[in-house]
């Protein structure tokens, strides 16, 4: 099993600003930890995170044919983006969102998004827990 684990815009910011929403840890955290226990479950699993939308396309690209599932948060981009949705729509594997933040208790504009049409399984408001959720329904 191949996991690939993408993070979108601004996420590289994380423990370093709004751990009230977004919690302590920083992005290298998360990613050491869900790749371990991806690891643990005899999956691998390759990350990235980028803050640029033609290179998170590029990669969903590049997953096709060699990625079983990915696991996105695609943080601002899920509410705007129908360019990421047609990418995944392109990918054949199982797709997991996860947000961090519980959106639906956020503001109005949080409460769409566009890769819920998409996605296989939602998590929002985990912190996060909701990879390592993501990666235990991926491997059941
Ligand atoms: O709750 C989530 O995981 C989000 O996907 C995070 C996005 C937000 O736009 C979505 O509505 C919900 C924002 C990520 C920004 O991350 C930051 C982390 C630290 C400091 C500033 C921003």
């Amino acid at each position: 099993m191949n996991l690939l684990l993408l993070n979108g815009p601004n996420l590289n910011l994380l423990g370093q600003r709004e751990p009230d929403i977004y919690g302590y840890e920083t992005l290298a955290d998360i990613e050491a930890t869900t790749q371990a226990h991806a690891e643990a479950r005899g999956a691998a699993l390759t990350a990235l995170q980028t803050n640029h939308e033609g290179e998170m396309i590029d990669r969903i690209h590049a997953a096709r044919g060699t990625v079983d599932a990915i696991i996105i948060n695609p943080a601002a981009w899920s509410h705007t983006s129908i360019a990421l949705l047609d990418a995944l729509n392109a990918f054949e594997g199982r797709v997991v969102e996860v947000h961090l933040s519980n959106i639906h208790r956020r503001e109005a504009f949080r409460h769409h998004s566009y890769i819920s049409a998409r996605a296989d399984a939602v998590l929002a408001g985990m912190g996060a827990y909701g990879y390592l959720a993501a990666v235990d329904w991926l491997m059941r």
